[in-house]
């Protein structure tokens, strides 16, 4: 299913998929990084929305309305913090783009957009997190039919290298 990936660069608060996803954390009250670009750009509302909904777990994902945003909903997923690769970090981060990708589908978003989960703060291994998200997304994707395209939204050129990278490799 990988010819329904693309790698772009960009910001993602810019996207006019049906969904765009949150790099979030655990309380789903906002943060740094790209999960405070998303909550400024969306406004107010969208942390409204997110007080309803009682944090999310490590891996899970919540989907929202995108309020100020040309996405139609937010899908917020905490992704694992890096800590030595040996405290479950592949399996949650593969669980994020698997959770994302069926909350899309169940709600009708045919068009999905990714920033690249848990390699800001939380220091995942670039490289590794390319790997498992592209290999993720395109295992998950034959279940969906529904959703046509997925993009990977990069905000710097070392980021889209990597994932460039490991979807030339899939
Ligand atoms: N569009 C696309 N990607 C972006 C944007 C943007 N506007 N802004 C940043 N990135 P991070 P994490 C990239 O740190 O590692 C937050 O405080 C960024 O360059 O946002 O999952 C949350 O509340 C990097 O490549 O997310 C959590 O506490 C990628 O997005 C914590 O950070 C992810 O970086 C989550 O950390």
């Amino acid at each position: 299913m990988k010819e329904r990936i693309e790698i772009i660069s960009g910001d993602i608060t810019q996207s006019d998929a049906d969904a765009i996803v949150n790099a979030a954390n655990c309380s789903l009250l906002g943060g740094g990084g790209v999960d405070g670009a998303i909550h400024m750009a969306a406004g107010p509302e969208l942390l409204a929305e997110c007080r309803t909904l009682d944090g999310c777990r490590t891996g899970e994902a919540k989907i929202t309305g995108g309020y100020r945003l040309k996405a139609k909903h937010v899908i917020h997923t905490p992704g694992p913090r890096w800590r030595d690769g040996t405290h479950g970090e592949p399996e949650l981060l593969a669980s994020c783009y698997r959770s994302c990708l069926r909350l899309a589908a169940e709600n009708g978003c045919a068009t999905v957009d990714f920033p690249s989960i848990s390699t800001g703060v939380y220091h995942f291994p670039l490289d590794r997190a390319a790997e498992i998200a592209v290999r993720t997304i395109a295992e998950t994707l034959e279940q969906y039919p529904s959703i046509t395209r997925v993009r990977m939204v990069c905000f710097d050129s070392r980021t889209q290298r990597a994932y460039a990278d490991a979807l030339a490799a899939l």
